[in-house]
């Protein structure tokens, strides 16, 4: 088969998702929910025959820990795992911590589309010091100060994540190794724009439910012969449609 294959998955529900918390690279864990979608995941893509040579993901536990679920309904908890600061959620800045309705209430839906889903609008920054500054934590250590932000759009999360996709993610692909990759809402959004190269107005549309597995196929070239989500699809609908309602204010 000269085809290559990659399965992404977003993380299931966070303790801040539930909470309906713009959460960025705010360290939160997965509720029983996202646990259980997470297996759920796991257990759909081995009944379905898939089975992967390497993975990766980020540096936020409830990434790591979906990842950690789907292998182990695998059983393939021995798989290489990378683990990197790239393929973390869009940092949210100033907003991580508020309530999205809440800001939809106080800034209006149009507003908060904007910040969530705008191509190359960045959220309000943090201010340097603020107990939310990454440049001051444990986790980042090992990167540059000069690349870690203050506040991320697609475009910047795009600008840190795809590097990555092409320099370490795409030549596993290329040599035939088959691929999972666990991340978030928004770093996924970034390399669904540059693989399936959205523009800016098409991405705006794309929301992308928690834990629920989404299989690709490419050809040698780069083109798609096959994108599917696994599971009813029902269920997926609905999903998204929750996702993309979390920035509408409460009636
Ligand atoms: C969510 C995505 O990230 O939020 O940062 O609040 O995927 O890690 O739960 P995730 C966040 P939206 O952009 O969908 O509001």
């Amino acid at each position: 088969d000269q085809n290559m294959h990659l399965v992404i998955i977003r993380h299931g529900e966070s303790e801040w998702n539930k909470l309906n918390l713009f959460t960025g690279w705010t360290d939160v864990d997965l509720t029983d929910t996202g646990r259980a979608e997470a297996a759920a995941g796991g257990k759909a893509l081995k009944e379905q025959g898939f089975d992967f040579d390497v993975c990766y993901t980020s540096l936020l536990k409830r990434a790591i820990h979906t990842l950690n679920i789907v292998l182990d309904e695998m059983d393939r908890a021995w798989l290489p795992v990378h683990k990197t600061w790239r393929l973390n959620e869009r940092h949210y800045g100033a907003l991580q911590g508020l309530n999205k309705a809440k800001a939809a209430e106080e800034h209006g839906e149009e507003q908060v589309l904007i910040w969530r889903r705008s191509f190359d609008v960045q959220p309000p920054a943090l201010t340097p010091g603020d107990e939310r500054d990454p440049h001051v934590q444990a986790m980042f250590r090992d990167v540059p100060q000069e690349d870690l932000p203050y506040t991320e759009c697609l475009k910047d999360t795009i600008a840190r994540a795809w590097p990555y996709f092409e320099q370490e993610i795409k030549p596993q692909l290329e040599s035939g190794k088959r691929v999972l990759i666990a991340a978030h809402g928004n770093s996924l959004r970034a390399l669904v724009m540059q693989l399936e190269h959205l523009t800016p107005e098409e991405i705006l549309k794309v929301n992308i439910p928690t834990g629920v597995p989404c299989s690709y196929t490419f050809d040698k070239d780069w083109n798609i012969l096959d994108k599917h989500y696994i599971g009813d699809p029902a269920t997926i609908e609905a999903k998204i449609n929750a996702v993309a309602n979390q920035g509408k204010a409460k009636k």
